[in-house]
């Protein structure tokens, strides 16, 4: 995440005509209203373009563009980038597309508001009171092979390749459509194939000539949930704190939290929490840069994408063995590839930043956890993100009614009692919570 005043340098010194923002995970949404509003009290006038994978026309409309006076617009997709820019520069378009988006933004917000008034959340309490059920009957919790760290220096990067989901691959080209039904696809399919034959070389060449290195650190603790949202692991004196859903559930069905998981202290059992950080970024860098050096913006991009599919890949692999060896709780599974994508075993790996554990700040007691920076070499920045970028990381649960869940909009009630628990300020809390709270929050000037 590049600093605003950085960024703001940058402009000055190219003398840009636009600036564009983009964001993968969400604490650059709050950084990017922040930017907003560094241009507008240094009295900017050129416009501001949105992008990225979790921007959207609501948080841009909504948090965005009310910090700045001048044009802010979010950009679905790049290749719609010159349409607009077009637009924006150009003396005959520019007021009558600056007046449209106004009022599109205008409407989106009025609609927000009106949905804002309907998204009614029960009470903190009443969620916790309507947690599932889950049964430990004729159960017991399952020990994993070892307890503590073990690190995989280098995973071979073969084992990673079977377990590859394409269609993501196809998404990053902007090419429509799921694999394998890509390929024969009458309207993309002769892209899709050029591009997958070209992937296949290279990632032939990633593999045979080691061209990045994949590692792992995966680790068990005896844990117990404190049968409500936090999972304490005595023995290393640390809590992990989840989120619980507030929405309002019909048909009996319960509001969720990670913590339901793993077995609440009072049943005297004894349950375990497991953590991985995983990458194939090592090596990455040098690739980049040595594609960029001769202008081969194609390969350049071709190898993060692969970095990223393995990236993905070794978390899925990993979690396989874990499942069969690791932890062993589901010794007899044999699931193929497309089984595997459709999640049709025991147990789950939540991250942080995804729907069921949306704060990404719990990286940061995962990675003590695990030693991540030192075992692995991945680093959090400021803003969580990980670097290398090729990373994954998350929590392991067993228990057969772990289920991936999205924990949605919550109120304040729960807000403030999650910030006690970390220590945090509530502006604090409430700026890493900012995209999943159910209400406006006054934010500090
Ligand atoms: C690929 C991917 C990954 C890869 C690669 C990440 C990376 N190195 O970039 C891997 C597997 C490594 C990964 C890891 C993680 N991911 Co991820 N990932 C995705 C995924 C599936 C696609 C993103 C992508 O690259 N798309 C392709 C590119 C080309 O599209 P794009 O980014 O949208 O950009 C296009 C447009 O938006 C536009 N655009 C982009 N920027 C700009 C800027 C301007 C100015 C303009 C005009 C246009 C523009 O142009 C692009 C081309 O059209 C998304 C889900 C999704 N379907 O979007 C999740 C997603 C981004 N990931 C997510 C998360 C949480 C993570 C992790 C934090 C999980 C974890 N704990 O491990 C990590 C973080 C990694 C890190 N380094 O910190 C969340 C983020 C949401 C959130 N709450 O923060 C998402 C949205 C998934 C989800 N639904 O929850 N991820």
């Amino acid at each position: 995440m590049v600093p605003a005043a950085k960024i703001l340098e940058a402009a000055r010194q190219h003398n840009v005509d636009i600036i564009g923002l983009s964001g993968l995970i969400t604490p650059s949404l709050e950084e990017m209203a922040f930017v907003a509003s560094e241009m507008e009290r240094e009295g900017w006038t050129i416009p501001l373009l949105i992008g990225g994978a979790t921007t959207s026309k609501v948080h841009t409309a909504v948090k965005i563009a009310p910090n700045y006076s001048q044009p802010v617009v979010h950009v679905l997709d790049a290749s719609r980038a010159v349409g607009v820019a077009s637009s924006l520069l150009s003396d005959g378009l520019k007021d009558a597309f600056v007046a449209e988006t106004a009022a599109e933004y205008e409407a989106v917000r009025v609609a927000r508001a009106a949905r804002q008034q309907d998204m009614k959340r029960q009470t903190f309490e009443a969620a916790r009171a309507n947690k599932p059920t889950i049964s430990y009957e004729g159960i017991t919790p399952p020990a994993p092979s070892f307890e503590g760290v073990r690190v995989f220096d280098d995973f071979p990067l073969e084992e990673l390749v079977p377990r590859i989901d394409w269609t993501p691959f196809f998404q990053t080209w902007e090419l429509a459509g799921s694999y394998p039904a890509i390929l024969e696809d009458p309207v993309v399919g002769e892209a899709a194939r050029n591009l997958w034959k070209d992937a296949q070389a290279m990632l032939d060449k990633i593999v045979r000539e080691k061209w990045l290195a994949a590692r792992a650190v995966v680790g068990f603790f005896k844990a117990h949930s404190n049968g409500k949202e936090s999972i304490i692991l005595p023995e290393q004196g640390v809590a992990v704190h989840t989120i619980r859903q507030q929405m309002v559930k019909n048909d009996g069905r319960p509001n969720y939290a990670l913590a339901d998981f793993v077995a609440p202290k009072d049943s005297g059992l004894t349950d375990w929490l497991g953590a991985f950080v995983v990458t194939t970024g090592i090596g990455l860098d040098e690739r980049v840069a040595a594609f960029e050096a001769t202008h081969d913006d194609y390969s350049s991009i071709m190898v993060k994408a692969l970095a990223d599919r393995l990236a993905e890949a070794f978390a899925e692999r990993l979690h396989e063995r874990v499942r069969r060896e690791l932890w062993g709780y589901a010794p007899n599974e044999h699931l193929d590839n497309q089984a595997i994508i459709k999640e049709q075993y025991q147990g789950i790996r939540p991250a942080p930043g995804y729907p069921a554990c949306p704060d990404h700040t719990e990286k940061r007691t995962l990675f003590n956890l695990l030693d991540a920076e030192k075992n692995v070499g991945v680093h959090l920045t400021e803003s969580f993100a990980m670097l290398p970028a090729s990373a994954v990381s998350g929590f392991y649960f067993w228990h057969p009614q772990a289920q991936y869940f999205g924990v949605g909009k919550i109120e304040k009630d729960q807000v403030e009692a999650y910030a006690e628990l970390k220590g945090m300020s509530m502006a604090t809390a409430e700026r890493w919570l900012a995209p999943i709270l159910n209400y406006d929050r006054i934010r500090p000037s």
